[in-house]
């Protein structure tokens, strides 16, 4: 049993609320609109009869949210979503142009990624620019360190993709390097765990918990794919006092915009102060200070490559999402078209 601030409550919550109202935060997400609820010395169920709150919103794990009453009484509801401090989304699966929070008000997010078939650098890119998106802290956790005989090259090399990011490998199997998470598990504070599944996410957050709180299952032999063991978002508290979300392992996902692209590729940004035109794309344009950086050797062509890829998709989502928009504008406009003509047909007598 905790305290709000045991909870990571801050002002900045608190004073989004009345001083009476009973405030706890999401702890997880069940199917029907149920969650496990933390609430001041107290843990329980709410429920969200319509799915989304009266103001339309829909919490995630890590919410903070305003109860209709004590979690010991029956038939709890969630009335309000409170404004988040960071929040990590992902564009969603399948062609939808919708956005899915992953995790909401946690500081820190540990990128997790295997150092076995898991690891690639323009993943580790993708989800380091989406977590600087989120307003959180990322951090890079080379998993498996058992596995891999060139940790530190490795290591070193997504230190030199993504500047000014802690990186750092360990392993959940011998216990190397997990003391080197402590500057983030701290009390009060709020860590998820993202990356593909099978990188090892529950498995940390076992071993930090010092036990068996979540399942684990083995990748497959075959292809050394995960199997998307974890299904939901969970928070877990650790003795620490930190509390780890954990995730159900991603496939690999798009950018919804390029919010975070250009703090992970901040020598492009630099090399660009350079270029002749200030909306240079760094393709065709003439005195492109970026591509002369390429031509030099000072950047390495696939960086390049990977942060114009980035920005294109990013683009391409966005308009997707802009027409997607004017459609259902155009819908809405049809609609309110229709009821004004049969209010003008009742007004005539037609
Ligand atoms: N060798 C080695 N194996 C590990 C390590 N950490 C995790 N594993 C193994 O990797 C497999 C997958 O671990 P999980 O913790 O289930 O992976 P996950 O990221 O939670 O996967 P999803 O829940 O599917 O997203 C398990 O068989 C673990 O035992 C490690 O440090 N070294
Ligand atoms: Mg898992
Ligand atoms: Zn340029």
């Amino acid at each position: 049993m905790y305290t709000l601030i045991q909870l990571g409550l801050t002002p900045f919550f608190s004073n989004q609320a009345a001083s009476s109202a009973v405030l706890g935060r999401v702890a997880a997400e069940h199917r029907g609109g149920n969650y496990d609820i933390w609430a001041h010395n107290a843990v329980g169920r709410a429920h969200l009869p319509n799915l989304t709150t009266p103001d339309g919103n829909i919490p995630a794990v890590g919410d903070w949210v305003v109860l209709s009453g004590e979690l010991s009484e029956d038939f709890v509801r969630i009335e309000t979503v409170l404004e988040r401090a960071t929040c990590f989304t992902r564009a969603a699966a399948g062609r939808e142009s919708r956005l899915q929070v992953i995790a909401a008000n946690v500081d820190t997010v540990f990128v997790v990624c295997g150092l076995d078939n898991d690891y690639s650098v323009n993943r580790i890119e993708r989800y380091v620019a989406r977590v600087w998106a989120s307003g959180a802290q990322p951090v890079v956790v080379l998993s498996k360190s058992d596995l891999d005989e060139d940790k530190e090259a490795h290591k070193a090399e997504v230190e030199g993709s993504c500047p000014g990011v802690d990186v750092v490998f360990l392993s959940s199997l011998s216990g190397e390097g997990i003391g080197a998470l402590e500057p983030w598990i701290t009390e009060g504070k709020t860590v998820a765990l993202v990356g593909s599944s099978g990188a090892g996410k529950s498995t940390l957050v076992n071993v930090l918990a010092g036990e068996e709180l979540l399942k684990t299952s083995q990748v497959s032999p075959r292809d050394q794919r995960g199997c998307h063991t974890t299904t939901h978002r969970q928070l877990a508290m650790l003795p620490s006092g930190a509390m780890l979300l954990d995730t159900p392992g991603m496939r690999e996902f798009s950018l919804s915009d390029d919010e975070g692209v250009d703090e992970v590729f901040t020598d492009i940004a630099s090399w660009a102060a350079g270029c002749r035109y200030r909306d240079c794309g760094h393709e065709e344009e003439p005195g492109c200070a970026v591509r002369f950086a390429v031509e030099q050797g000072d950047l390495p062509a696939e960086r390049l490559a990977h942060f114009l890829a980035l920005k294109r998709e990013a683009a391409a989502w966005e308009r997707r999402h802009d027409a997607r928009q004017r459609k259902k504008n155009g819908k809405l406009w049809g609609q309110l078209h229709r009821e004004v003509e049969a209010a003008r047909k009742i007004k005539r007598g037609e």
